[in-house]
C-alpha cells in the first residue's frame, strides 16, 4: 500500500510532468487528473498538500471550503487543507467593501421577497433592509446524490431568511423571507433526484396567525417545516408539526426529509424544553406532501400552501420516532441507508435504517423499529461526519473530542454481537460542534481531511482581548488514527461548512457577462434613460429631485471626473467597469456619504444616495487597480436648492 508521503510525492511528479505549473494543477483538480469521484474516495491526500496540510506559496489548495460565519451574516471560502481564507461573500450582511446591503442590485435582492410585516417594520425605523444575519449551514445543490455545483443555498436564523449564492461568480442571488415560520435553523438540499427543495427548519414557535390576538396562549403555538423552490426561490409548501425542529437533512432517494426536534414538550422554559425523557424525530413524506398539495388539500394561509403533519392530525405527511431527550445533528450517511442524530443530552448516536421508513407510514409499524444501533460514544454528541470507509465521526460538545466509529460495527452491536464500534478518539480544542469531511455528506465522500469547528480557543492563540476567535481545526482522517495538523483561528462564528473538490467548480468566472441578469433592473432603467447600454455612455438624467449620473471605468479613471448635483437631490450613481483583465475590479466610494462599492470587470453597479449638503465631494476608486489608482478619482458638486 502506498503511503501518503510517496503518493503526494507522485501526484506531484504527475503535476510537474503533465501540466507544468502550479495554477493548471490546481484549477484541473482531481477529476482532469483521471481520479473522479470514486478516486477520491480510494486515495490518501490529493495533490499539492504536504502530509501537514500545508500548502506551499504558490500552490492552490486541494478543495474549496465554504464555511459558515453565523452572526456576520456572510459565506466564507477557505483552500483546504491550508485553512486560508480565500473570500468573504456578503449574504445577510451589510458589507463595506462591496457595498452589498447598500448597492441597488442587493438592496433589490433582499426586497424581492420581504413580507409586508417586515417592510412595515423596516421603513418605522428608517431602514430599508434587515443588514444582519446568523448563518448557521450552507450547502451546495445536488444532482443524484453528488454536489452539482451550481449553488450554495444558506440560512438565517435571526431574520427567518435562506439565501442562495451562485457559484459561478459567488455571489448571492436571491434572498427568501419565510411567512409562518420563525427562526429558520437547519437547512439541507434535496440529494435526491436533484435539489428541487431546500428544506427549512422552524425553529421558534409562535401562533400560526400571529397577530397578537393570542400571544401567550402556548397551545396555539406551532413549528413550520418550510420546503422552498429551489429554482424559482419562492415557498413550495409548508408542513405544521408537533414540537419545535432544529437540525435537518435528506435520503438518497428523494423519498424523506427528517428533522430533530429538542422541544417536543413545546416548552418556554429550559426547565420546561428538557422535561420529557423523549423528543423525536420528524420524518416527512415527500410524496404523500406531493400529492395532498397537488390536490389542493392544504389551507393557504399568508401565501403559502400549509398542511397539518402534527401528531394529533394523523396524517401520511410525518411520522415521530422517540429519540432520547434534546437530540441535535441530523446527518445522513453515504451508504445510503443510515441516519444518525446526534444525542447532545444522551450520550448516544441514535442510528435509523430509512428502508424502514416505508413501514412507518403504511404498515403502522412502530416508529422505533427504525432503529439499527444506539452506540455509547461520549458526552455531548451533536453532528457527524461520513468518510468512504464506513466510518462515522461524531463530535462530542462536552468531552472536546472527536469519536470515529464504524457504522455497521454499530448495528451488529446492537443486534447483540460483541463488537466495539469505537475506532478511535482525538482530544480537540475546544468544544466542538460541526465537523465536515471532504465531499462526506455526498455519495463522493472521501478519506482525505476532516475540519472541526470548535467553539471555544481559550490559549491556543495569542489573546486578543475578552473576545476569542473560534478554533476551526484540520484533522488528517487518511490513516486509522486521527491526527490533528492544524489550528484554524476565525472570526465570530462558524457553524458548518463543506468541503468541495475544483473539480465540482470549473465554472467559476473571472469576469462578468456584461448581460448578467444580477442587473437587470439597472440595464432596464439605463435603456429607459437613453444610454447606449452595450457602450454604457456617460449621461447625468434628472427626473424631479432624482438625478442618475452614468460613468464607466477603465484603469486608472472614470469617465465622468466631476459632476453637479442640487443639495436635497437623491443621486443615483450607476458605474460599469469596462476592464475585462482577471482581477482588475474598481470601487467607488463617495467621500463623507457612507457609500461605497465594487465594481468588478464587466460588472455593473449603482447606489443610491441623498446628497444633503451643499460644498465640494470627492469621489474615488477604494480599490486598488493601476500605479494611477489613487488618481482615480472625480468630484461631486452640490449646487444651492435654488440656484
Ligand atoms: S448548529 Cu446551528 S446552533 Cu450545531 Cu448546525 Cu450551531
Ligand atoms: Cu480603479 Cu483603483
Ligand atoms: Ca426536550
Amino acid at each position: 500500500m502506498e503511503t501518503k508521503e510517496n503518493k503526494g510525492l507522485s501526484r506531484r511528479a504527475l503535476f510537474s510532468a503533465t501540466a507544468g505549473s502550479a495554477v493548471l494543477a490546481g484549477a484541473m483538480g482531481p477529476a482532469a487528473l483521471g481520479l473522479g469521484a470514486a478516486g477520491l474516495a480510494t486515495t490518501a491526500h490529493a495533490a499539492s498538500a504536504g502530509a501537514d496540510g500545508s500548502v506551499a506559496p504558490g500552490k492552490l489548495d486541494d478543495y474549496y471550503g465554504f464555511w459558515s460565519s453565523g452572526q456576520s451574516g456572510e459565506m466564507r471560502i477557505l483552500g483546504i487543507p491550508s485553512m486560508r481564507e480565500l473570500m468573504r461573500v456578503p449574504v445577510f450582511n451589510r458589507c463595506s467593501a462591496t457595498g452589498w446591503g447598500q448597492t441597488n442590485e442587493s438592496v433589490h435582492i433582499h426586497q424581492r421577497t420581504m413580507t409586508e410585516k417586515t417592510k412595515k417594520q423596516l421603513a418605522a425605523n428608517g431602514k430599508k433592509i434587515h443588514d444582519n444575519g446568523d448563518l448557521h449551514h450552507v450547502h451546495m445543490s445536488f444532482t443524484e446524490g453528488k454536489y452539482d455545483g451550481r449553488y450554495l443555498f444558506m440560512n438565517d436564523k435571526a431574520n427567518t431568511r435562506v439565501a442562495r449564492v451562485r457559484c459561478d461568480v459567488m455571489k448571492t442571488d436571491a434572498i427568501l423571507e419565510i411567512p409562518n415560520a420563525k427562526g429558520i435553523h437547519g437547512l439541507r438540499p434535496q440529494k435526491w433526484p436533484r435539489s428541487n427543495y431546500v428544506f427549512c427548519n422552524g425553529e421558534d414557535e409562535a401562533p400560526l396567525n400571529n397577530d397578537g390576538s393570542t400571544m401567550k396562549d402556548v397551545s396555539t403555538y406551532v413549528n413550520i417545516f418550510t420546503a422552498v423552490d429551489a429554482d424559482k426561490w419562492e415557498v413550495a409548501w409548508q408542513v405544521q408539526v408537533s414540537g419545535n425542529l432544529d437540525n435537518c437533512d435528506a435520503d438518497y432517494e428523494g423519498k424523506w426529509a427528517f428533522s430533530t426536534s429538542y422541544n417536543s414538550e413545546m416548552g418556554m422554559s429550559l426547565e420546561e424544553m428538557t422535561k420529557s425523557e423523549m423528543d423525536h424525530v420528524v420524518v416527512f413524506n415527500l410524496a404523500e406532501i406531493e400529492k395532498a398539495i397537488a390536490a389542493g388539500k392544504y389551507e393557504e394561509v399568508n401565501g403559502v400552501k400549509v398542511l397539518d403533519g402534527r401528531k394529533e392530525a394523523k396524517s401520511l405527511f410525518t411520522r415521530y420516532i422517540p429519540i432520547a431527550n434534546n437530540p441535535h445533528g441530523c446527518n445522513m450517511a453515504p451508504d445510503k441507508k443510515h441516519l444518525c442524530i446526534g444525542g447532545k443530552l444522551s450520550p448516544t448516536v441514535t442510528v435509523l435504517d430509512v428502508t424502514k421508513f416505508d413501514a412507518l407510514f403504511y404498515d403502522n409499524a412502530e416508529p422505533r423499529s427504525a432503529v439499527v444501533a444506539e452506540p455509547e460514544l461520549g458526552l455531548g454528541p451533536l453532528h457527524t461526519a461520513f468518510d468512504g470507509r464506513g466510518n462515522a465521526y461524531t463530535s462530542l460538545f462536552l468531552d472536546s473530542q472527536v469519536v470515529k466509529w464504524n457504522i455497521e460495527e454499530a448495528v451488529r452491536a446492537y443486534a447483540g454481537e460483541k463488537v466495539n464500534p469505537i475506532k478511535d478518539k482525538l482530544d480537540v480544542q475546544y468544544q466542538p460542534g460541526h465537523l465536515k469531511t471532504v465531499m462526506g455528506e455526498t455519495l463522493d465522500a472521501s478519506n482525505d481531511w476532516m475540519v472541526c469547528l470548535c467553539k471555544f480557543s481559550k490559549d491556543r492563540f495569542l489573546n486578543v482581548g475578552p473576545l476569542k476567535p473560534e478554533n476551526d481545526q484540520l484533522i488528517d482522517i487518511s490513516g486509522d488514527k486521527m491526527k490533528l495538523v492544524h489550528d484554524g483561528p476565525n472570526f465570530a462564528e462558524p457553524h458548518d461548512a463543506i468541503a468541495v473538490s475544483p473539480s465540482i467548480l470549473p465554472n467559476i468566472r473571472s469576469v462578468w457577462d456584461r448581460q448578467d441578469r444580477m442587473w437587470a433592473e439597472t440595464r432596464k432603467q439605463a435603456e429607459a434613460d437613453g444610454v447606449n447600454i452595450d457602450e454604457w455612455t456617460d449621461a447625468v438624467i434628472r427626473d424631479g429631485n432624482k438625478v442618475r449620473v452614468y460613468m464607466t471605468s477603465v484603469a486608472p479613471s472614470f469617465s465622468v471626473s466631476d459632476f453637479t448635483v442640487k443639495e436635497g437631490d437623491e443621486v443615483t450613481v450607476i458605474v460599469t467597469n469596462l476592464d475585462e483583465i482577471d482581477d482588475l475590479t474598481h470601487g467607488f466610494t463617495m467621500g463623507n456619504h457612507g457609500v461605497a462599492m465594487e465594481i468588478s470587470p464587466q460588472q455593473t453597479s449603482s447606489v443610491t444616495f441623498v446628497a444633503a449638503n451643499k460644498g465640494v465631494y470627492w469621489y474615488y476608486c477604494q480599490w486598488f487597480c493601476h500605479a494611477l489608482h489613487m488618481e482615480m478619482r472625480g468630484r461631486m458638486f452640490v449646487e444651492p436648492a435654488d440656484a
